[in-house]
Parts: structure tokens; C-alpha cells; sequence
């Protein structure tokens, strides 16, 4: 298997955290969203794309990690049963929200001034980004594991937001008011799959 990505997407990262936590071997190829590779694999021209062995492309984050986990009965990342599954789930669609917005705005703080959104549409990325972390600090608390009583897809979307966060967008301090994210996210990057996969600095 083919896993197409940049270290700087945290899409990627994510997909790779999973790769590491199940133990499956593959190939990483760093290719852009932009390279005629990925065009050729995705029609939505976005990384990451996993091509399987048989030369099918699969495609995005979520249906990649939800594939690698069922390669493999070892090291569950998404529970079997219904409800534990759909909140694994939601702790996955709320940790690419976070970083949805992450991307949305350390993309537009590149551009020259002229041509960056106004402060109104900054303001509603950023809201997103706060009661986001609002409600994963919420559900987390005090508890060892963001949902249930072992890692699971649920850590791995939010280290992965909270690392892209940290990473590109520095000035958003945010450890204060988010005491077991915090602490959690300690415990995430001291991971063997988390530490592996952190991008080159710039
Ligand atoms: N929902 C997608 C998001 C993927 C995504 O937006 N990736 C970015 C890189 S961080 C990309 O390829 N952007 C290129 C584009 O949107 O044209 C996923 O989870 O895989």
C-alpha cells in the first residue's frame, strides 16, 4: 500500500498515527494535493490517498483510517458496536473541524494583505477552533482517554488537531483554559505513532 501526503497536512498525519498504532506496513510517498499523482488518484485533487495493492485509490482521512482499522482485528481504533462507533466518530469529525478551520486560517494569513478574508471571517473560523476545544475539554475532563476506557480514532483526531495547532498557528494560546487537553496532549506526543510522524520543522 501507497500512502500519498506532505508531513505538513495533518489529514496525513492523521492517516500515519493510524498506520503506526495498527501496526501496518506501507509506503509513504510525499507528493503535494497539487502533483499529477495525486490528481490522477483523487478527483477532489487532495491529500491524503492511499492506493491499495490492487491499485485502487481511497480516499479521504476518515474512510483511510476507517479502512485500515478493518484490515486488522489488532489494536481496535473505531469500537464495533453502533454507539461507541458514531462517538468515535463525532470525536474524529470534531478534531478535522478544528483542524478545518486551523488550515483555513494559516492558509489566509499567507496571502498579501490585500487579498485576505475580512475580520468577520476570521472571527468565524476562530469561534469554530474555541468551542471546538471547549467541547473536547469538556467530554475529556479528567478521563484518561477521550472516548471509553482505551485509545482509540478519538486521541488520534485530537492529537492531531491539537498538534496542527500548535504547529501553524503558534500565537493561539490555548493550554490555559483546556487543563485535560493539556495534559493530554502530553501524553499523545510522548506516543511512539505521534512522535514518528511529526513533520519536519519549516
Ligand atoms: N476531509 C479531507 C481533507 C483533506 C484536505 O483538505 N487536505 C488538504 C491538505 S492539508 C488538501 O489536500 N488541500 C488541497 C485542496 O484543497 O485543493 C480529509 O480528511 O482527508
Amino acid at each position: 500500500m501507497k500512502l500519498l501526503g506532505t508531513g505538513g497536512s495533518p489529514y496525513v498525519r492523521k492517516v500515519r498515527v493510524a498506520f503506526a498504532e495498527k501496526g501496518i506496513p506501507y509506503d509513504y510517498v510525499v507528493a503535494r494535493a497539487s502533483s499529477a499523482e495525486v490528481g490522477a488518484a483523487n478527483p477532489l485533487a487532495k491529500i491524503p490517498v492511499l492506493i491499495r495493492d490492487d491499485g485502487r485509490a481511497l480516499y479521504d482521512s476518515a474512510v483511510i483510517v476507517e479502512y485500515l482499522d478493518g484490515l486488522t482485528p489488532a489494536n481496535r481504533l473505531i469500537p464495533e458496536a453502533l454507539d461507541a462507533r458514531i462517538e468515535v466518530k463525532r470525536w474524529e469529525a470534531l478534531g478535522d473541524g478544528i483542524m478545518d478551520a486551523t488550515v483555513a486560517i494559516s492558509h489566509d494569513e499567507r496571502l498579501p494583505l490585500e487579498k485576505r478574508q475580512p475580520p468577520e471571517w476570521y472571527a468565524r473560523q476562530q469561534k469554530k477552533i474555541d468551542a471546538g476545544l471547549a467541547a473536547m475539554e469538556r467530554e475529556l475532563g479528567g478521563r484518561a482517554f477521550c472516548f471509553g476506557a482505551g485509545f482509540s480514532l478519538a486521541d488520534i483526531a485530537c492529537g492531531a488537531a491539537l498538534g496542527y495547532l500548535d504547529r501553524v498557528l503558534p500565537k493561539f494560546v490555548w493550554r490555559p483554559d483546556h487543563a485535560g487537553l493539556c495534559r493530554h496532549a502530553e501524553v499523545l506526543a510522548a506516543r511512539e505513532s505521534f512522535k514518528t510522524t511529526l513533520p519536519d520543522p519549516a
